[in-house]
């Protein structure tokens, strides 16, 4: 039954998101569509007090089944200050540990409380605030169970992303770290005191490098690992509140335990050969994190034992030199799916391959559909720009000297690409909220020594051409961040000379 409840909340959105923009009044929106979804008895959280006296009309010895989810599932723009609420048809038993399980794409395994205040709704309450511009992943597992000591009949995984201050988008270039970095870089809070942390790793260099934040300011380098690291993600693999590193090497997957401090145990291996790029999310909702790694034309699941071991999964075809992945929600139905792009030029079109997992619990297995993309695709990112909760899909088509956006139909199934001239061959690309807006922006970087452009979300999912900011010349992939922890998305950037920072300020400056 999970899958008519969250249809109707992914419908309701599609009409209500127009006369009520995000940013405006998020409590407002998120208001109407729940209550219009579910009705009176599980309403606002004003109403959760109507929620210990309700009677419900179900059969207490029947499965729990999710009614509703507050911030929505896809949503964009979650204030920092929210918490995590599930809304269940029967009284719930208040979780004791591991039932509920989310994480923070910036920082690891979110820690919190579980509030008891609604019978009905599982709350979880954050210690900290979200961190802004970030990805929530939140994991229910089939062990939440009901008063009655009845279990969810299958997990659910789902995914929210929250805001930023308004009134920015003024991007300045600002300090940078020379040394000969690899191509790609990725962020997050690595050494516990909350300043985002930057690894980057690929060629030239083969190796992981690693620069520890201390107030906002990059420290030197040094390395982590070793082994020709082709890709790597940063996220939480023993769910012990830390960023772990899994590094995808021409040998093999190489799994790097954080230990919190900024220093990391020695690698160990996952079971995957000749791995090019590599992602992770709950892809079982079991609530640890999984493994994706393409090798060669396939891509294969790497299965969480809980601790940070992994065991290979379902496959599914990743197509010639896969060039960019990502691991989402694609068809709203509470499982992850992946999506990968190749980077094939000059056949008349890379292409985009769909992996949509099906069946209900347990390892997923899936359902493949690919899409022509542009030319030399070399980056492929996931975000809703239009606002209708469905995520959609942009690629850098380098060899076309444009990005390309696929918004989705609401189902998983995607329009063919809007494409947008960047005026350079982009190679790395991100999508964030710069200017505060509540519209995800796209931000490149260069191949072609331009440096960063920006394509600025207009609404609708509908995108300005190529705006360059100026002193970023050499800036090759970059990541979004809020480096100096102002509220806003800042650049960090990889320009074949080392690390720069392009601090986002306020667009009135
Ligand atoms: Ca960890
Ligand atoms: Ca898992
Ligand atoms: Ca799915
Ligand atoms: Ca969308």
């Amino acid at each position: 039954m999970l899958r008519p409840a969250l249809a109707l909340l992914l419908g309701l959105s599609l009409v209500a998101c127009f006369p009520d923009p995000p940013g405006d009044d998020e409590d407002d929106t998120l208001d109407a569509s729940l209550g219009d979804a579910i009705g009176d008895a599980t309403d606002t959280r004003a109403d959760t007090a109507a929620d210990t006296t309700a009677p419900l009309d179900v059969d207490p010895n029947a499965p729990p089944q999710i009614l509703a989810y507050e911030p929505l599932p896809n949503e964009s723009a979650v204030p920092v200050t929210d918490r995590v609420e599930i809304v269940f048809d029967h009284p719930m038993a208040v979780p004791t540990g591991d039932e509920v399980v989310a994480w923070s794409a910036a920082a690891g395994r979110i820690a919190g409380t579980f509030s008891d205040e609604a019978p009905t709704r599982i709350i979880f309450e954050p210690d900290l605030a979200f961190v802004a511009g970030d990805r929530v992943d939140v994991a229910v597992r089939k062990i939440v169970a009901s008063t009655a000591g009845e279990f969810l009949e299958a997990p659910v995984a789902y995914h929210f992303w929250t805001a930023v201050k308004p009134g920015q988008g003024k991007l300045v270039a600002g300090p940078s770290v020379a040394f000969t970095p690899g191509t790609r870089v990725l962020t997050g809070l690595i050494d516990g005191d909350r300043f985002p942390d930057v690894i980057t790793t690929g060629v030239p260099s083969f190796g992981v490098d690693l620069l520890l934040a201390k107030a906002g300011a990059l420290a030197e380098p040094v390395a982590v690992g070793a082994g020709r690291a082709l890709d790597a993600v940063l996220a939480d693999l023993d769910n012990d509140g830390d960023l772990d590193l899994a590094v995808a090497t021409e040998g093999n997957v190489q799994i790097v335990l954080g230990n919190g401090d900024g220093t990391f145990a020695a690698a160990r291996s996952a079971p995957a050969t000749s791995v090019t790029l590599i992602a992770s999310g709950d892809l079982d909702a079991d609530g640890d994190l999984d493994l994706v790694a393409v090798e060669s034309e396939t891509a294969v699941v790497l299965l969480n034992q809980g601790d940070g071991t992994f065991s290979r999964g379902a496959t599914t075809p990743a197509g010639p030199a896969a060039s960019g992945m990502v691991v989402a929600d694609l068809n709203a139905d509470g499982r992850l799916d992946i999506a990968i792009v190749s980077n094939e030029c000059c056949s008349g079109g890379g292409s985009l391959h769909v992996a949509l997992a099906k069946g209900e619990g347990g390892a997923p297995a899936f359902t493949d559909a690919s899409y022509t993309i542009g030319q030399g695709a070399m980056a492929l990112v996931v975000g809703d720009f239009d606002l209708d909760e469905a995520l959609d899909l942009a690629v850098a088509n380098a060899a076309d000297s444009n990005v390309g956006v696929l918004l989705n139909r609401g189902n998983g199934a995607f329009d063919p690409q809007e494409v947008y001239g960047a005026g350079t061959a982009i190679s790395g690309l991100a999508a964030g909220d710069l200017d505060g807006d509540g519209q995800l922006d796209l931000v490149g970087g260069s191949v072609n020594d331009v440096g960063i452009v920006v394509l600025a979300n207009r609404g609708n999912g509908v995108f300005s051409s190529a705006i360059t900011v100026p002193g970023t010349a050499g800036a090759r992939h970059v990541a979004l961040v809020d480096a100096d922890r102002d509220g806003d998305l800042d650049v960090v950037a990889e320009t074949g000379a080392g690390v720069l920072l392009v601090r986002n300020e306020a667009a009135s400056n």
